[in-house]
């Protein structure tokens, strides 16, 4: 705490503000009950990943992600180009985190970030610098850290950025000399910036689908990487030739009718920089790949059904 309150001095904070700020945090129990019972391993197969897509990607999302990407073609097109960052994923990623604007939560930030750095022990560390990133951000915003609304876990706006990430990533789109979470050109930059520099590689795919085989143990998840040659021995056999020495992680999605597995190129871990969930990135590839099939041409359609390489072309 010491520490924590040194260098937001450092910032130009005076410990008189900063009583005063901290005189009026709520702490929310809800947020520590609600975090308490997501930290559970799941145990399957009972089908988790055909129920997590199917709360994502749903008619209603693809009519919402089109008119979004609709009325914002001009600066998604324009994020695309500067950034090497295909629209779709930006579409989607703005889709699955907050519904294009629909939901962007309801929770004080300054709360929700203060009530994780005190009251969480296992996210202490992180929170309490997020907390004091979020400080940082509203000097040199020049706004008061009592008002922003977001999720309850602090993210903010369109693209629901953490204020680690606005500090680092968030780009002023609009050129109006600010960058705004909260505006839709300068969320639409700033996802395409972000996946930049998270290695995002233009014109190569996220994943592929791969007929089923058994992982024997091989840990699967994005976080996994195996050569493809290797897997492709165990049975694993993709619908493209790709080179035996490329590393590709090894995903396998719980659904219902069986385990669906996948190569996951690199693309797919830049995804998951956003959110480290196999099954998060994985319905931002499958949401983009519906939505580029729904405005116009697949852009795989030789491949199998449930299987794409999004990203390329
Ligand atoms: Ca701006």
């Amino acid at each position: 705490m010491g520490r924590f309150i040194g260098r937001l001095q450092a910032k130009g904070y005076t410990r008189p503000e900063l009583a005063r700020v901290f005189s009026r945090v709520r702490p929310d129990e809800w947020i520590i009950e609600y975090m308490n019972r997501q930290w559970r391993p799941s145990s399957g197969p009972n089908g988790a990943w055909t129920r997590y897509r199917s709360r994502h990607i749903t008619p209603d999302m693809l009519s919402r992600g089109t008119a979004f990407w609709n009325t914002h073609a001009a600066e998604l097109e324009r994020a695309s180009r500067k950034y090497g960052v295909p629209p779709e994923y930006i579409v989607a990623i703005i889709g699955i985190e907050t519904k294009w604007g629909g939901y962007m939560g309801k929770h004080r930030i300054i709360d929700a970030l203060a009530t994780l750095a005190f009251d969480y022990p296992r996210r202490a560390e992180y929170f309490t610098g997020e907390l004091e990133n979020y400080l940082i951000m509203a000097r040199q915003e020049g706004f008061d850290p009592f008002q922003p609304v977001g999720s309850f876990a602090g993210a903010m706006g369109y693209g629901q950025f953490m204020p680690s990430s606005y500090l680092k990533y968030a780009v002023d789109f609009d050129g109006d000399g600010r960058r705004d979470l909260w505006d839709k050109e300068d969320a639409i930059g700033s996802v395409a910036h972000y996946f930049k520099q998270h290695g995002w590689k233009t014109g190569e795919p996220v994943a592929t689908r791969v007929s089923a085989a058994s992982p024997g143990g091989l840990e699967t998840g994005f976080r996994s990487s195996y050569p493809v040659g290797r897997l492709q021995s165990m049975g694993f056999r993709a619908p493209v030739s790709l080179p035996d020495g490329q590393r590709v992680s090894l995903l396998q999605l719980d659904a219902a009718g069986g385990y669906e597995y996948w190569f996951g190129f690199d693309n797919f871990q830049t995804i998951t920089k956003y959110n480290k969930s196999t099954y998060y990135a994985m319905t931002v590839h499958q949401l983009a790949q519906a939505l580029r099939a729904r405005r116009g041409g697949a852009r795989y359609s030789a491949e199998p059904a449930g299987s794409s390489l999004g990203g390329a072309g």
